[in-house]
């Protein structure tokens, strides 16, 4: 029972700053002892602790047609990508604190390798299917699953040539969808991905839903799954500080529920919780309030029950 808490301080998948203080702002509100608490042994990795070194900071002329930061971006994935897979390795469960979604290009690519017979439930307002040829915003963190699944991989920025895509599509699994853009919505369709959206979630209730998706992607509960977690797929009532809010999303409760659900299978293996942006709050409540849901998505996963 050991946690390996990875930090991912990075904003480079996306344009708002304020996202790479997430990883100490969940620190700072005791997450660590938090999760110490629940039974776990927990150790902390830095992998992009030298980056300012490194002199990986925002330059304008790191981009790939309009995709903004490839370098920058594949840089932060690729010691994201071993510092997940190392843990894994180790038999650890490598828990990766970001920072914005682009680095889930790291944690699945590595946690993958791992365990090549893992599967994925991805908990997001967003789809992040996005590829080079279909993104409008040219904002990476809308791309990372297009990544470890190499689709369109002839367009890739040459940055990515260490990236081993190694994610099928039919061990993706997605819940909170309701801001998908017209491409990645025909991607989904194309080919076949288990995708349930707050409608799904209105008909059939959250409960049915998580067991749906779990069933598609592990029917006999038997493989290791990985939840990448965007804290914008709970609504923003609760979830403030974060860079793309959609509203009309998951309460509380639903989002916690679902990772309480993945907790009761006993086969979560590795965990993101990704984009809180503490700069982006609008007062001191807000920023309480969505470290708060980062720390509580962390622990229900691993192990809170209510009861
Ligand atoms: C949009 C927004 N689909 C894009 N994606 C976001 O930029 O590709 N992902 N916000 O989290
Ligand atoms: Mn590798
Ligand atoms: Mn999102
Ligand atoms: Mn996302």
């Amino acid at each position: 029972r050991k946690i390996t808490l990875i930090l991912a301080p990075f904003d480079g998948g996306q344009p708002k700053s304020g996202v790479e203080e997430g990883p100490q702002h969940l620190l700072d509100a005791g997450l660590q002892s938090q999760l110490e608490e629940l039974g776990w042994t927990t150790s902390i990795d830095e992998p992009l602790k030298d980056l300012d070194l490194l002199g990986l900071k925002k330059d304008a002329s790191d981009v790939h047609g309009i995709v903004k930061r490839p370098n920058m971006v594949s840089l932060a994935s690729q010691r994201i990508h071993d510092a997940v897979k190392t843990a894994a390795l180790k038999n650890t469960l490598p828990l990766t604190i970001g920072g914005d979604h682009s680095i889930a290009i790291g944690t699945v690519s590595g946690f993958f390798e791992a365990q090549p017979d893992a599967c994925l439930l991805w908990i997001d307002a967003h789809a992040d299917i996005n590829t080079i040829s279909t993104t409008e915003s040219g904002n990476l963190h809308g791309c990372p699953v297009s990544f470890v699944m190499g689709l369109d991989k002839e367009s890739w920025p040459p940055h990515f040539k260490w990236l081993r895509p190694n994610l099928r599509a039919d061990r993706i699994a997605y819940i909170g969808l309701r801001d998908v853009d017209k491409g990645e919505k025909k991607i989904l369709k194309d080919l076949g991905i288990t995708a349930f959206s707050m409608y799904h979630v209105d008909k059939y209730g959250i409960g049915k839903v998580v067991e749906m998706a779990l069933k598609a992607i592990n029917p006999e509960n038997n493989r290791p799954v990985h939840v990448s977690y965007d804290v914008d797929a709970i609504d923003p009532l609760f979830v403030q500080a974060t860079g793309t809010p959609v509203k009309d999303g998951l309460t509380l409760r639903e989002g916690l529920f679902i990772v309480e659900e993945v907790a009761a299978t006993g086969n979560l293996a590795a965990l993101d919780v990704v984009e809180t942006n503490p700069s982006l709050a609008l007062n001191e409540t807000h920023v309480l309030d969505t470290v708060r849901v980062g720390c509580a998505i962390a622990r229900c996963a691993l192990g809170e029950t209510l009861l």
